[in-house]
């Protein structure tokens, strides 16, 4: 209504100064249809042009670099650190006290577990998965570091027990994915660094005993394989299901395989897959934790970066990494997944502005109607997504083909700049979460919001962004509140230390070591998990996991070493922190 009257207000207006001269009119007529015409093709040229921005904005500004040149002004990336100070070469002293670390973690291994598939530094005794015998899961996983490390004589012994004492032939049940991820990728990144035929002989027997478990009706692999029987096995806990980060953390291996065989049948079994997700989708770019393999589609569950999703997400990037960035189908199944996150999960904390991932929890109502909560809950394996997002953006969103150290905002996406920014903020959150009376981050934590109740429940003390669920000064701690060794923090660092070669990721990693030193190494050899991250003295599990040598000595090592040790222009890193080389690939892929 008021539009209205102010619209016919003016058309009066116009018409009486019209009426009050007519040659002035004539002018004015021709100079407005002159005025017009220019408006006209003016909106035209305005309409092409942010078409064609809109359509292709990663030219406009490919075309607006390369013409303005190296006078176009440089903006900083956060978290990229200052260009002039970067320092890719070997800190030797820390680096160093990550060799002495993993051999501290092997040699108690090796005096009193060898072959065994776990250790228990405290009773110093191993165990295996199953009844049935071992599948060399501590040595598989750990060789490669070995060699990385440069450790002959630790690595020599490993090889012989490889040789002679690893067997396959176990009838029992195990874990499709960690077998694949530990122990295939293990043995074949141990045969890309060494070049010694067992390894690949060993990871081809493996390979094919796994490949059993991809007969289902749809062609998603079941959890379980019987290695010995060669038979793939449902979980009996989820029945019909098998969760999404299981199924899509294999490719890397599988195809790997098909590059080192000729054989294309590891190839296309992992990439069928990738095509089952890509055509159950549910909204572009969300995942839910399971699938149906009977049907190939996702289940109502939850939506996470955490267990389950996280190494689905992962091996996005990894797949279009592995083959020198010649599959653009994993490029857009990235990008589609990366604004689905940055639409859905990435939240900021309620008072220092900390960002992290939050989760969709699906809930029915009484009509059976599905809507989703959001959950401010963030595992410690999400601190994979910071250096992950970091490396997406100068590779996915790159607009030249090399980005330099560190990148320059000009020289990404709109998107690129976007998930660099979201990968630094997480990794200053995972940081965060580090703040705690032993220096190491608990396994799960939960961002403060309104709702949660906290400050009524700790009356006074209620932390001001993040807390451990069902903590309770004195009682016995949550399972949430451990630290078993976990890698993703580390990984991230160094993922985001070779892209900006800021030293700061090197003095947080440096942080985080010192504080395994002091709160999990176990005098008498080995490393042991914290059952709660917040308490002094530390009470200490029996148990030290595989990826403590496979993955967290690994990244920091490499965090401290010289930048042109596995350089990730030439490597990509299987989940478990397996480097594979980079390849164009052998066989016609990729599928749309
Ligand atoms: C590792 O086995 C792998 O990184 C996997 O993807 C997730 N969990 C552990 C380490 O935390």
């Amino acid at each position: 209504m008021a539009d209205a009257t102010l619209r016919k207000r003016n058309a009066t207006k116009a018409s009486q100064s019209a009426a009050s001269s007519n040659d002035a009119e004539d002018v004015e007529v021709a100079s407005a249809t002159s005025v017009t015409t220019g408006r006209l093709a003016y909106l035209v040229f305005s309409i092409i042009v942010a078409g064609f921005l809109y359509m292709y904005p990663d030219v406009i500004l490919q075309l607006s670099e390369q013409w303005l040149g190296s006078s176009y002004v440089e903006s900083p990336l956060p978290g990229a650190g200052d260009p002039h100070a970067i320092d890719l070469s070997a800190d030797i002293g820390k680096r160093d006290a990550v060799v002495e670390a993993f051999k501290h973690a092997w040699l108690a291994y090796e005096r009193d577990a060898m072959g065994d598939d776990e250790y228990h530094p405290i009773s110093h005794k191993g165990s295996n998965l199953t009844k049935a015998g071992g599948i060399g899961y501590t040595v598989a996983d750990s060789i490669d570091t070995m060699l990385i490390m440069g450790l002959d004589d630790e690595y020599q012994r490993a090889k012989e027990w490889v040789a002679t004492k690893l067997s396959f032939d176990r009838d029992a049940n195990f874990n499709t994915f960690e077998t694949t991820i530990r122990v295939l990728g293990g043995l074949l990144s141990a045969y890309h660094l060494s070049d010694d035929p067992v390894f690949l002989e060993k990871a081809v027997d493996l390979g094919d005993r796994i490949l059993t478990t991809f007969d289902t009706p749809s062609g998603l692999p079941l959890t379980m394989v019987n290695l010995g029987r060669r038979v793939g096995v449902a979980d009996p806990d989820y029945p019909g299901l098998v969760s999404t980060a299981e199924v899509a953390t294999l490719q890397l291996e599988f195809r790997y395989l098909t590059l080192l065989t000729d054989d294309d049948i590891y190839w296309k079994k992992a990439e069928k897959v990738m095509a089952i997700i890509k055509a159950a989708r549910m909204p572009p770019g969300l995942a839910t934790i399971f699938m149906n393999y009977q049907e190939g589609r996702f289940v109502p569950a939850a939506i996470r970066l955490g267990s389950r999703g996280d190494s689905y997400y992962e091996y996005l990037l990894k797949q279009y990494l592995q083959t020198n960035r010649t599959e653009h189908v994993y490029r857009e199944m990235y990008a589609d997944t990366m604004d689905a996150i940055h639409g859905h999960l990435i939240k900021t904390s309620m008072n220092s502005h900390l960002t992290y991932t939050a989760e969709l929890i699906p809930e029915r109502n009484m009509n059976g109607e599905l809507s989703w909560r959001l959950t401010p809950k963030q595992d410690h394996l999400v601190c994979f997504l910071g250096g992950s997002l970091m490396l997406g953006a100068v590779t996915t969103e790159a607009l030249v083909d090399e980005v330099p150290i560190p990148p320059k905002s000009e020289l990404l996406t709109s998107h690129g700049i976007r998930d660099w920014k979201t990968g630094a903020e997480l990794i200053r959150t995972c940081m965060a979460t580090h703040e705690t009376a032993t220096g190491l981050a608990p396994e799960i934590v939960h961002f403060r919001i309104p709702s949660d109740g906290v400050d009524s429940m700790l009356q006074g003390q209620a932390p001001q962004d993040w807390y451990i669920k069902g903590a309770r000064p004195r009682q016995f701690p949550p399972l949430d509140a451990r630290y078993i060794l976990r890698p993703e923090t580390v990984e991230s660092l160094f993922l985001a230390f070779r892209v900006t070669g800021d030293r700061r990721y090197r003095e947080w990693g440096w942080q985080i070591f010192q504080a395994i030193e002091k709160h999990c190494r176990i005098e008498t050899g080995g490393y042991a998990s914290v059952v709660n991250v917040d308490e002094l003295p530390v009470r200490h599990e029996d148990k030290m996991e595989t990826f403590l040598m496979s993955e967290t000595l690994k990244y920091l090592y490499l965090l401290f070493a010289d930048a042109s040790v596995l350089p990730l222009s030439d490597y990509v890193f299987n989940t478990e922190a397996h480097p594979f080389p980079v390849f164009n690939p052998p066989i016609r892929t990729g599928f749309s």
